[in-house]
């Protein structure tokens, strides 16, 4: 993948890991609709890439992304709102086969948070301060902001958050289980990079299904999450990789992996 193709992201792959960087730093990588089209298109492409495992999502030491463009919305309609794409580009998020991990220095805020909310895991650095600050330009979270936010930190926390523009520090974020876990700022890269390589070492279809069950306990009630997990674990029983697994285990040798 080219990175000179891409006007407000940076990409590259180290092993079987594929980064996006957000990098609009004059604007705080604030998400107007060119942004999250290249960024959306650039995860997808890691996604259908069957060298890649894992893919990251980062910002800049400022800021991960001050949230959508408020002077690309300033002056939108209610129709223009209601049927801008721009709610497409999230939802292609949730398709995405692979994890996804957000590392997140900076201001995190509005569609910035919800963006990494849309990531399977968040590593914050100590500098990282996430908010739904919505509220203070007249609005409220568009992108999953009152949803996700809550099942993450609660309803009481969600509700500072979104009503009264509460930041969360990264220790905060910690403690309410937004996040994985919190590193200094200049390791959070590398930190995301190496779970990233750990996972994306792992045999793909199993982690395939183990993130889509884990993300359908969401959407499901238990019952129903609960069969759908037993089919998928079922399942990988015709994977050579749960063959070699258990082989490798019973002849106390490392598997080795063939994402079939
Ligand atoms: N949009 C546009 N420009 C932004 C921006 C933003 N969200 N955030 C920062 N910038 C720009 C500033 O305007 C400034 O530009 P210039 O004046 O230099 O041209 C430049 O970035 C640097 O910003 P500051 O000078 O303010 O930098 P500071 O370091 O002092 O402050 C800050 C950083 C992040 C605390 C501050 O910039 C700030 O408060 N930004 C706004 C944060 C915010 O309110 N975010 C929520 C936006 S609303 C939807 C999906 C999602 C959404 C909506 C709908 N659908 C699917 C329908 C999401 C909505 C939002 O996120």
């Amino acid at each position: 993948m080219v990175n000179q193709s891409y006007e407000n992201i940076l990409t590259r792959c180290e092993g079987r890991v594929g980064l996006v960087q957000i990098n609009r730093p004059q604007a705080r990588n604030a998400l107007n609709t060119p942004t999250m089209i290249e960024i959306v298109a650039a995860l997808q492409l890691f996604d259908a890439d069957e060298g890649i495992g894992c893919l990251v999502l980062t910002g800049d030491e400022r800021a991960f992304a001050a949230g959508a463009d408020i002077k690309q919305m300033a002056n939108a309609s209610v129709v223009e709102m209601l049927n801008a794409p721009f709610l497409d580009y999230w939802d292609r998020l949730q398709s995405l086969r692979k994890p996804l991990i957000a590392a997140v220095s900076g201001w995190c805020l509005g569609g910035g948070c919800e963006l990494a909310m849309a990531c399977d895991m968040i590593i914050a650095s100590e500098s990282a301060k996430f908010g739904q600050p919505e509220i203070t330009i007249g609005v409220i979270p568009g992108a999953g902001g009152t949803q996700r936010l809550t099942l993450a930190v609660g309803k009481a926390v969600a509700m500072e958050m979104v009503l009264n523009n509460r930041h969360l520090s990264a220790e905060e974020a910690l403690r309410y289980g937004l996040v994985n876990r919190v590193v200094p700022v200049e390791s959070v890269l590398d930190e995301a990079m190496r779970l990233a390589a750990e996972i994306a070492a792992r045999p793909p279809v199993a982690v395939q299904l183990a993130k889509e069950a884990i993300n359908r306990a969401f959407e499901m009630p238990l019952s129903e999450g609960l069969l759908a997990e037993r089919r998928s674990f079922a399942m990988l029983f015709a994977t050579q990789d749960q063959k070699e697994g258990m082989a490798a285990f019973i002849e106390k040798r490392p598997p080795v992996w063939q994402g079939c």
